[in-house]
């Protein structure tokens, strides 16, 4: 059965609308929308734990990690399940999102339905960086926005 879920995103300057489509539950998840307010180039884009937004963006807890392994990048084999890798902004703000994610779900052990969506203000490092929070974060910075992943009308 497909699946669809919406997250709107409201930061103090950055906003957005992200889509999510799944045609059965073992298929590839695409993400799709826009950010806007962000400076130009890379910013971390991940699901984290919990869709806990009572103190902001840091109430939402760590990346969605089901399985205790490494930060990494989304086409890696170590990789937290949250880790959708970046989006880019151009000059003017603005990041296109399309993204087809093999591990995020919208059912089962992998879904993101109730977590959250956050966005950063600096690039993942996809766990390559050599920060001492690479393998943890990606050292993406402060969660310039966030919002709770929910279910849409098919
Ligand atoms: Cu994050
Ligand atoms: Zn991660």
């Amino acid at each position: 059965m497909p699946q669809k879920a919406v997250c709107v995103l409201n930061g103090e300057v950055v906003k957005g609308t992200l889509f999510f489509d799944q045609n059965s539950p073992d298929s590839p998840v695409k993400v799709t929308g826009e950010v806007t307010g962000l400076s130009q180039g890379l910013h971390g884009f991940h699901i984290h734990e919990f869709g806990d937004n009572t103190n902001g963006c840091t109430s939402a807890g760590a990346h969605f990690n089901p399985y205790q392994k490494d930060h990494g990048g989304p086409g890696d084999e170590v990789r937290h399940v949250g880790d959708l890798g970046n989006i880019e902004a151009g000059s003017s703000g603005v990041a296109k999102v399309d993204i087809t994610d093999k591990l995020i779900s919208l059912t089962g052990a992998h879904s993101i339905i109730g977590r959250t969506l956050v966005v950063h203000a600096d690039a993942d490092d996809l766990g390559k960086g050599g920060h001492e929070l690479s393998k943890t974060t990606g050292n993406a910075g402060a969660r310039s926005a966030c919002g709770v992943v929910g279910i849409a009308k098919l």
